[in-house]
Formats: C-alpha cells, sequence, structure tokens
C-alpha cells in the first residue's frame, strides 16, 4: 500500500514539472500568417520611441511595424525570436502570453541609444 501511495507522489511530480518545463520553452510571440486584427505602430526618433507602453491582446494577431521617422533603429521584443530593422520593418504577430514585455533599440543609433526603451503589454 505504501508503495503504491509513494508511486503516486512519483508520478504526480513528474507530471508537474513536465509541465512547467514546457512552458518557460514556448515563446511568448510567434509569427504567424493570421490576418491582423490589430496594429502596433512604433515611431522612432533620436532618441526615443513615440510612447511608453503599447497595448495588444493575447491571442489575437497583430503588425508590429517600425517607423524610423530619424535616424536607423530597430527593434528587439523580449519573447520573439525575430527583430525589426529600417529595411524589414513589419510583421504579423501573435501573443500567446499575458504580461508586460520590454521593447528595446537593438541598433547602435548614437548617445541616446540605451534611453531607447519602450513596453509592449499583453491583456
Ligand atoms: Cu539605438
Amino acid at each position: 500500500m505504501k508503495k503504491i501511495f509513494a508511486l503516486l507522489v512519483g508520478v504526480a511530480m513528474l507530471i508537474s514539472l513536465t509541465a512547467c518545463g514546457g512552458e518557460s520553452g514556448s515563446n511568448t510571440f510567434a509569427e504567424t500568417q493570421e490576418t491582423a486584427k490589430q496594429e502596433v505602430k512604433i515611431v522612432a526618433t533620436n532618441f526615443q520611441f513615440d510612447q511608453p507602453e503599447y497595448h495588444v491582446k493575447k491571442g489575437e494577431a497583430f503588425t508590429l511595424t517600425l517607423d524610423s521617422k530619424e535616424g536607423i533603429h530597430g527593434i528587439r521584443l523580449e519573447g520573439l525570436d525575430a527583430s525589426l530593422s529600417k529595411m524589414n520593418n513589419t510583421k504579423t504577430i501573435v501573443a500567446n502570453k499575458a504580461g508586460t514585455y520590454s521593447i528595446i533599440c537593438n541598433v547602435s543609433c548614437g548617445t541616446g541609444h540605451s534611453k531607447m526603451n519602450a513596453k509592449l503589454i499583453v491583456e
């Protein structure tokens, strides 16, 4: 009887460990072929993005577009494998998880480079 109980505990622990591992391994954002329902346009100048935060809905495809109005900038979004640049400036993405994710400039654009950051909030 004790052996069965120990076995059950062991199996339960294994299941919970596997569930945790699966979650941390998956990306928050993925590129998609779906038609976008939302649009996030980030306008970059020297040396800031036009808004401190941008909002999207979880599970709804959105286009993320970088408009470099002044200077050359790029975008690195936390949880997305790809990045945006001046030449490759739009992507359709879907968010799988709610949360707040950082947006930073990934091009060494000048003296204010380190101040170029914003947040993407998935609701
Ligand atoms: Cu920069």
